[in-house]
């Protein structure tokens, strides 16, 4: 069967079926003429756009929360050949030949995160976050299982229980929310568990800015015999590098995302005790997935090795103290902060009594070239593609090197967006600020 090479036309196959390679003289191969050339040469419109987003990510400064920049290191994996390998199953136990090389990399990749948490065991399959949080319910739950998460519209995320998400219809979900401080409710915590008697409590969120009390969790997820789940996947760099608390070893389940705070490629990671450790192995592979990217897990080995440096304690000190003072220094304009402040990398602005929606302010922090996202706030009486609220993060300025003085220039904008002047004015700045701090 003739079949399309890349560059330099058909290759006919017809008949010659598999042939020993011994067997065949070198002159007898039919080489594959010309490797392939760079993606410009191949496929100009792909590399046109991806040329682009270099550029839209050069020339914007990111403030998504949920958004880093990894390092040239960590993107080199993603172009290695062990993209094309199939590994399902886990080292030294895989379901196809030719797996040593990935086996080592898994390994290496275990034994980095275990050494960075201080974790029992670790999973580093998981495609995403989704994917970890849904096999660790589905492990510990069971299918029609009960759960109780924190809502997605006080700061939880859909996977922790909301109706439009597998975890909301699968299991019988119960959501917790925060109190007027915007402060986790733990007596609402309490109450909803004691009633509910669900299989998991879930401690975590994707728009909450303070210290969870993990060890308040545990003991009322214990009161009622339920497994506790910790999803830090926004926090998991500022808990790898020790600047705020940990619910490893305290939660029987830790699921994160490892390109957020912990700037390592996209993707999902399961921190577990070794008394459950076998039934997430088993509800990732083969549950939830097949064949795990090699390519992916050997980024997360180089982010956790990142990890595992100095500097890298030293970078989540200031993306705190950056965030800490971009609270502040909104607060002092007159913006209000969900909860007053932050303990992590996310500032929370709600917007509601000013005459903008988050919506709004995206927009024009787009023109100005800023990315920031709209967000649910508590209590928020807009619809989610409109929302009150805004949600910034620090983490990705901060890897450009920002200080604070920096973010007094960048909360300077923000304001001026919120108030209405003209987002054009202030490009020029950001411009200046992204040629002064360029990406990694
Ligand atoms: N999308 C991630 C976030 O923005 O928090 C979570 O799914």
């Amino acid at each position: 069967m003739p079949i399309f090479m890349p560059q330099g036309g058909l290759v006919d196959h017809s008949g010659t079926g598999p042939t020993p390679l011994r067997s065949v003289s070198s002159a007898a191969v039919t080489k594959v003429e010309s490797q392939p050339g760079t993606l410009k040469d191949q496929d100009a419109e792909v590399a046109a756009w991806l040329q682009r987003e270099d550029k839209r990510q050069s020339t914007t400064l990111t403030l998504i929360a949920s958004e880093n920049h990894s390092s040239p290191a960590v993107r080199e994996t993603g172009q290695s050949r062990i993209t094309d390998k199939y590994a399902e199953g886990y080292p030294s136990r895989r379901y196809y030949g030719g797996c040593e090389v990935a086996d080592s990399i898994e390994d290496l990749a275990r034994t980095r995160a275990k050494t960075l948490f201080k974790a029992e065991a670790a999973n580093v399959q998981p495609h995403s976050g989704t994917t970890a949080n849904m096999s660790a319910l589905l492990a510990l739950a069971g299918p029609g299982g009960r759960i109780v998460g924190m809502s997605l519209k006080d700061g939880g995320h859909l996977t922790h229980g909301h109706p439009r998400s597998h975890t909301g219809m699968v299991f019988e979900a119960k959501q917790y929310g925060v109190g007027a401080d915007g402060r986790i409710d733990m007596d609402q915590v309490r109450s909803l568990v004691k009633e509910h008697k669900p299989h998991v409590l879930i401690a975590g969120g994707s728009a909450y800015t303070r210290n969870i009390d993990y060890v308040a969790f545990a003991a009322i997820a214990k009161e009622s015999d339920a497994f506790l789940m910790a999803d830090i996947a926004h926090p998991a760099g500022l808990i790898a590098a020790g600047v705020v608390p940990s619910p490893v070893g305290i939660a029987d389940v830790v699921t994160m995302t490892t390109h957020k705070t912990l700037r390592g490629p996209r993707g999902g990671m399961i921190l577990s005790q070794e008394a459950v450790a076998k039934k997430i192995d088993s509800s990732v592979f083969p549950g939830a997935q097949g064949g795990p990217l090699v390519q992916q897990i050997a980024g997360k080995a180089v982010a956790f090795g990142e990890a595992l440096r100095p500097e890298f304690r030293a970078y989540q000190v200031r993306v705190k103290a950056n965030a800490a003072h971009l609270a502040e220094h909104l607060a002092s304009e007159g913006l209000k902060i969900v909860s007053g402040g932050t303990d992590n990398h996310i500032v929370l602005v709600d917007l509601q009594g000013t005459d903008v929606t988050g919506a709004d302010v995206e927009e024009r922090a787009l023109t100005a070239g800023l990315a920031v996202n709209k967000n649910a706030v508590p209590n928020d009486p807009r619809p989610p593609l409109v929302t009150s609220g805004l949600r910034l993060g620090t983490a990705a300025v901060t890897t450009r090197g920002f200080g604070t003085a920096e973010i007094d220039r960048l909360a300077d904008i923000i304001i001026g967006l919120v108030r209405g002047e003209d987002p054009e004015r202030y490009r020029s700045i950001v411009l200046e600020l992204c040629e002064a701090y360029p990406l990694p």
